[in-house]
């Protein structure tokens, strides 16, 4: 057989004087190409306007933020329903500065995320191994439902099962939540008592309780009113540097949550917490502080307390300032995928 003549497989002269030939864009891999990877199924699960679709429209940007302690990520949409998602969340949030619409029917989607994750570091202080990074890559299935299809006179079979079938849930819990439409309870109590008999009837109770790992958001950090909170009732830490953003240190987390229903005595926040402890295994339920937007910073991008709400009011409708920039959005995720991959590695060893 003849060998190809290099000159053929070469990239094509321009030919002199000629036309400049029109540029060949690399090749893009088929949608089908993120279906190989691993898949990780989570479900979002929160009442109305708790925050689920704002979440959803920050993780690219957040995927995209600072990579220091969660390693590099990118995210894309494995079918073209999901990229769409992906780039009308981001395209709302940062160019037309407003939020998502409420949403009317559930999706699912699926997104592969490929990264470097950093494990922490393990073992008692002395002995500790440092933090390693490992490259990781899996598909993120996931439902966006409106949050009606969660309340309790009303919940939608579709979406328990979506859950039951999930390794992982991202509760999105809304600290102003309160009255009848959005407490948070309304929105909880009748989807887990669906979802624990469904799990009980296939028999994949774990030690009586659900399977599945949680991450509990409670989200609108950024809000003023939460936000002036939480600094009083001491919660909230400074960064040392760079744009010295706040947050609610992970090993604090878990006490905001607690606090956070305390304060929501009237609605049925306290109980949320209680069947959240009920029901899931404790190593399993990880808690955040979580703001899709973020704050607003300076000219120097520092954090400032005189000025810091990042939402302005135009004609009555809340629009994002500035620049969102999420917190404690891509970390519920790697920490569900960390957590999930983790049991799932070691069950298939036993
Ligand atoms: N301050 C603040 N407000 C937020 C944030 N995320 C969402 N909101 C507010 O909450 C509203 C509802 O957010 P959505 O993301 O639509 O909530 P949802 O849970 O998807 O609502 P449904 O689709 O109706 O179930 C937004 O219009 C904002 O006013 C955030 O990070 N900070
Ligand atoms: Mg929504």
């Amino acid at each position: 057989m003849n060998s190809p003549d290099p000159r053929e497989t070469d990239a094509p002269h321009e030919p002199a004087g000629g036309p400049t030939p029109v540029p060949i864009p690399a090749p893009v891999m088929p949608p089908s190409a993120g279906a190989r990877l691993p898949s990780v199924r989570i479900g979002i699960w929160g009442g109305t306007a708790s925050g689920k679709t704002t979440f959803l429209a920050a993780l690219p940007i957040a995927v995209a933020n600072d990579p220091a302690t969660y390693g590099t990520w990118r995210v894309s949409g494995t079918t073209e329903e999901a990229t769409r998602f992906l780039l009308d969340g981001v395209d709302t949030l940062t160019r037309q500065r407003q939020f998502p619409n409420a949403t009317l029917a559930p999706a699912r989607l699926a997104w592969s995320f490929h990264g470097e994750t950093i494990e922490p570091g393990r073992g008692p202080s002395l002995l500790r191994r440092r933090p390693r990074r490992r490259e990781s890559e899996f598909v993120l299935e996931i439902q966006d439902a409106p949050g009606v299809a969660y309340s309790q006179n009303r919940v939608a079979p579709d979406v328990v099962d979506f859950l039951a079938e999930a390794n992982g849930i991202l509760y999105l819990f809304d600290p102003l939540a309160g009255d009848a439409a959005t407490d948070n309870f309304q929105y909880f109590y009748g989807v887990l008592q669906m979802l624990v008999a469904r799990t009980a009837a296939v028999g994949k109770l774990e030690r009586g309780r659900l399977p599945q790992h949680v991450a509990v958001c409670v989200t609108k950090f950024d809000d003023p009113v939460i936000f002036n909170n939480a600094v009083r009732a001491g919660f909230v830490t400074q960064d040392a540097d760079g744009g010295r953003l706040p947050k609610v240190p992970d090993t604090h987390a878990q006490a905001y949550f607690d606090w956070t229903c305390q304060n929501h005595r009237h609605s049925g926040a306290p109980l949320v917490r209680e069947a959240l402890r009920t029901f899931f295994l404790a190593e399993r339920v990880s808690y955040f502080a979580t703001s899709a937007i973020g704050f607003h910073l300076n000219w120097s991008d520092t954090f400032d307390f005189r000025d810091f709400i990042n939402i302005e009011h135009v004609e009555g409708r809340p629009r994002v300032r500035g620049l969102a920039r999420p917190i404690n959005v891509i970390e519920p995720l790697v920490t569900l995928e960390r957590g999930i991959r983790g049991r799932l590695g070691r069950d298939a060893r036993n």
